[in-house]
């Protein structure tokens, strides 16, 4: 226990304060947070759509989803609820290659990120399109566990992390922004840690 305490004291000391956010506090720990209960996912009827403002809906099996390029990224996350966790390692597919299978329309500039059991998130197109991007069943070298969306979630590193949607299925490309669902509920629409964008 006080080994424990210690070894978090050091940490915080050796912490580059320019990674943190403004109204940020470092955690070690990995909270779990969500609305609703975990889904029960079963591979042989999950399925990945693009669809919306797209030339040819896509739909990929779980087998033609896991025959994609691998991407493993290493990043912070940053939480609206004010937790950081630094130096997180996350692999699976990045959106960029994704998107590859998929001729967008041009008046597509925004995403409707839809997860399991109707939670849905909205992002403009650009910050889908970043490069580390990524659609994660791995974190730090393990599956990552269901409570942390396996078998697998959206990662944004850029944005607040209720826009990394835990348990995605589909992305749905749009002409004007919607809110998704903390959006609805004041959560901002972009979520920008850097410019404290957490409630409009
Ligand atoms: N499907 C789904 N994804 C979700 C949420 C949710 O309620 N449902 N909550 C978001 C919120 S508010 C946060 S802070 C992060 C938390 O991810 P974690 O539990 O892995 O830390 O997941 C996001 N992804
Ligand atoms: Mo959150």
């Amino acid at each position: 226990m006080f080994d424990f305490f210690h070894r978090e004291q050091r940490s915080e000391q050796t912490i580059d304060p320019s990674r943190i956010p403004p109204g940020q506090v470092v955690t070690r720990k990995w909270p779990v947070l969500h609305y609703g209960n975990v889904p029960t996912v079963d591979p042989k009827t999950w399925d990945f759509r693009l669809f919306g403002l797209v030339q040819q809906p896509v739909r990929l099996s779980w087998d033609e989803f896991h025959e994609l390029p691998r991407t493993t990224i290493h990043c912070d996350i940053h939480c609206v609820t004010r937790w950081s966790r630094l130096d997180n390692t996350f692999t699976g597919v990045a959106v960029k290659d994704l998107l590859e299978r998929v001729q967008l329309q041009p008046t597509a500039k925004f995403v409707m990120i839809h997860a399991e059991n109707g939670f849905t998130t909205n992002l403009p197109l650009d910050d889908l399109l970043r490069p580390n991007v990524l659609l994660a069943d791995t974190h730090d070298d393990q599956p990552l566990t269901p409570e942390h969306g396996w078998p697998l979630r959206l990662v944004v590193p850029h944005l607040y992390f209720w826009k990394s949607a835990k348990w995605v299925r589909g992305f749905e490309f749009l002409a004007t922004d919607r809110p998704g669902f903390w959006e609805q509920y004041g959560y901002h629409m972009r979520g920008d840690p850097w410019k404290e964008e957490r409630y409009s």
